[in-house]
């Protein structure tokens, strides 16, 4: 449970540094990040060191450790060592043998600065270091897709920590751990409860239960943020409408927001999921997503809270018949026309892809059409669609896919990420979301390896541009001690892995190929064809893949700037790993490859599920170096995702070779 913060004992034969003699923490009010820090680095250090050091609010000494805001130090000392700008969140950290001072713009950043300091202990590396580091962004969220009887949706970890019975759950303890991982990879809000919300959230008895939440959150820097039920007004409040321009709805809203700031004063937020997959919403009125979205920034504005609105809008489509229907197409269409119309405090959430956290998808070119709007990217953590966690995924080389990608917006560089921190179009607020679910069980998202994930996502979140092998290779010490074929082991099964469960699973673009109707685990190519969920392949005896083109097809790549429609429109210039996204070809077609779409089929299959039979070996080769109980855990998972990526690799295969009727090249598929 304590995952990467364990503070294990370094091995026998390392070297200690200089350390300080004690710990000086400027707040002494339990409930401060300052004083968390403090409390923080007594045990890191008496876990790596056996040396443990005492912790004060005052009283200077040469040789302390020293953790604060940069003014509470100021009032202290007379003096601010800081050298360079902080802004909010950031930390200043200046270590020189004995001498360390960690000094926040705000006391969460300081909070961040001494687990900074502690994971450059916890992997031996005692070098003297003076910089300054700032948020890539202000919204690094988590949100969890928890509901109030205790189950999670798309959650692979058993039950909530956060809910039971209907009600906040009565030992809290698990939240709190929790928290503190969170803070340390610099997450600053978690949305607690599902996006398919229960209006029972926000009865009294809820919120006084998410308060105590959020009294576990605070000591760690962390906000607390609520997803709505959108018809809240009518189920709980007894009003016969929720239309957002009725007065009588609106100002219910806002004595629920007064409401809950009476409870939590530093509230983040509401997450509104709204008019999607049968939720209800504006469009129910004929009110437009703006006027929905403003109704709660509006309730939320004298308090500095803010709304985070997604932009997961679309319709079921019945008619795959109709060659111009694309469930791709809705985010644009919807919020497109809108830009400019929501106020300051609502950001648009904008999942990463234009359909849903599928292996791989192009950018959403949303992000590309909303230069007057605050924007969000929103990542899965919880490997819905990606093997839940049952197998491997290191998801930070996918995530990079979109990230990197440059959308180019007035012919001039548009990084994805550039526009959600907020630089690219010059916004005030930004930042990501990821859904990360996890529960009750003891690895907390049911796999001590997709743990990285999660450690990821709050590294890059911070700073979009970090590597993701790096990233990995910290977590991996801190997760499993320093010895060198560990950390290659690891690195080298994960770097490999988002790659092999698309070789398995849905290749050039064409989704995952999992079962969309029910478990969206395991192989079932033939759900994603004349289903009124839109997430089709169009696949035929003779050809396969979305005509998205503007001149043939959907005309969803005219939603992208100029230049990027331009090479999407274009079979030429399409990159094969999106063939089948933009376009309906043959089996027979060629790839740059050489190959043919069919006969790639079949080889990424088996190569796929052959780097997955590899891992096994791989994992097997560190027993004895890894303690025997997580051994024991991630060799059962991999022999597990092993067997299945066969499953996988032979149900793709056949059913493409039934559709097709055209034979692979090396023997392998269909009857012979
Ligand atoms: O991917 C789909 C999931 C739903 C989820 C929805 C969403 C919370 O299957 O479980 O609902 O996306 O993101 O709203």
């Amino acid at each position: 449970r304590q995952a990467w913060l364990r503070y294990a004992p370094l091995p026998r034969g390392h070297s200690t540094p200089t350390l300080p003699s004690t710990i000086l923490a400027l707040n002494s009010s339990a409930s401060s990040p300052v004083y968390t820090a403090g409390q923080e680095l007594q045990k890191g250090i008496q876990g790596i060191f056996g040396k443990r050091l005492s912790v004060h609010a005052t009283g200077k000494q040469a040789s302390s450790a020293v953790v604060g805001t940069a003014s509470q130090f100021q009032k202290l000392f007379g003096s601010n060592p800081v050298k360079d700008e902080l802004i909010e969140d950031g930390f200043w950290l200046n270590v020189k043998g004995g001498t360390v001072q960690i000094l926040g713009q705000n006391e969460r950043g300081a909070l961040y600065g001494a687990f900074e300091y502690l994971s450059m202990l916890a992997q031996g590396n005692f070098s003297n270091v003076e910089y300054a580091t700032n948020p890539a962004a202000p919204i690094r969220w988590v949100n969890s897709w928890d509901n109030m009887d205790g189950s999670i949706e798309r959650g692979f970890a058993g039950k909530s920590v956060f809910f039971a019975g209907g009600h906040v759950a009565s030992n809290l303890t698990r939240v709190s751990e929790y928290a503190r991982l969170l803070s340390s990879i610099r997450i600053n809000a978690v949305v607690v409860n599902n996006v398919n919300a229960n209006f029972t959230t926000v009865n009294a008895e809820n919120i006084a239960g998410v308060a105590r939440i959020a009294d576990v959150f605070r000591p760690y820097g962390i906000q607390l943020g609520l997803s709505l039920d959108f018809a809240t007004p009518m189920k709980l409040g007894n009003l016969s409408t929720y239309d957002p321009l009725d007065s009588e709805v609106i100002a219910y809203w806002n004595a629920v927001t007064q409401q809950i700031y009476d409870h939590i004063f530093d509230f983040a937020g509401y997450l509104v999921k709204a008019d999607s997959e049968g939720t209800p919403g504006p469009l129910v009125y004929n009110r437009t997503l703006a006027d929905g979205a403003n109704l709660f920034a509006r309730a939320l504005q004298p308090f500095g809270g803010i709304v985070m609105y997604r932009a997961f809008v679309y319709n079921q489509l019945p008619d795959e018949g109709d060659w111009k229907a694309d469930r791709a197409n809705a985010a644009v269409d919807y919020f497109q026309p809108l830009d400019g119309q929501f106020d300051d405090n609502v950001i648009i959430q904008i999942k990463y892809g234009p359909i849903d956290f599928q292996v791989r998808e192009p950018a959403s070119p949303l992000f590309a059409n909303l230069p007057n709007t605050s924007t969000a990217i929103e990542l899965q953590v919880a490997q819905e669609y990606l093997g839940q966690q049952c197998h491997l995924v290191y998801l930070p080389p996918l995530w990079r896919t979109i990230l990197d990608f440059d959308l180019r917006v007035d012919n001039q560089s548009s990084l994805v990420r550039n526009v959600v921190t907020g630089e690219r179009f010059k916004r005030p607020l930004g930042g990501s979301a990821a859904v990360v679910n996890v529960g009750l069980n003891d690895t907390w998202l049911g796999s001590h390896l997709a743990m990285s994930n999660l450690y990821a996502y709050g590294r890059l979140a911070w700073d979009w541009t970090s590597d993701s092998e790096e990233i990995l290779q910290d977590w991996t010490r801190l997760t499993f001690g320093l010895d060198k074929t560990v950390v290659d082991t690891i690195t080298q099964m994960s770097m490999a892995s988002w790659p092999a469960y698309e070789n398995y699973s849905g290749n050039l673009g064409e989704q995952t190929l999992t079962d969309i109707l029910y478990t969206h685990f395991g192989p079932n190519p033939q759900t994603l064809d004349n289903t009124p969920w839109g997430q089709w392949t169009r696949a035929d005896h003779t050809g396969i893949g979305m005509d998205r083109t503007v001149s043939t097809g959907t005309g969803f790549s005219g939603q992208y700037p100029p230049e990027v429609a331009a090479m999407y429109e274009d079979v030429e210039t399409t990159p094969d790993d999106l063939l089948l996204w933009f376009h309906h070809v043959n089996y027979t077609q060629k790839l740059k490859s050489a190959k043919t779409v069919i006969q790639h089929f079949y080889d990424a299959h088996y190569e796929g599920a052959e780097t997955a039979q590899r891992f096994v070996q791989m994992w097997q080769s560190l027993k004895g170096k890894v303690d025997d109980e997580r051994f024991e855990d991630v060799l059962f998972r991999q022999s597990f995702q092993a067997g299945h990526s066969i499953v996988w690799r032979d149900a793709v295969v056949n059913f493409y070779n039934n559709v097709s009727g055209i034979p692979d090249d090396a023997g392998r598929v269909g009857h012979h």
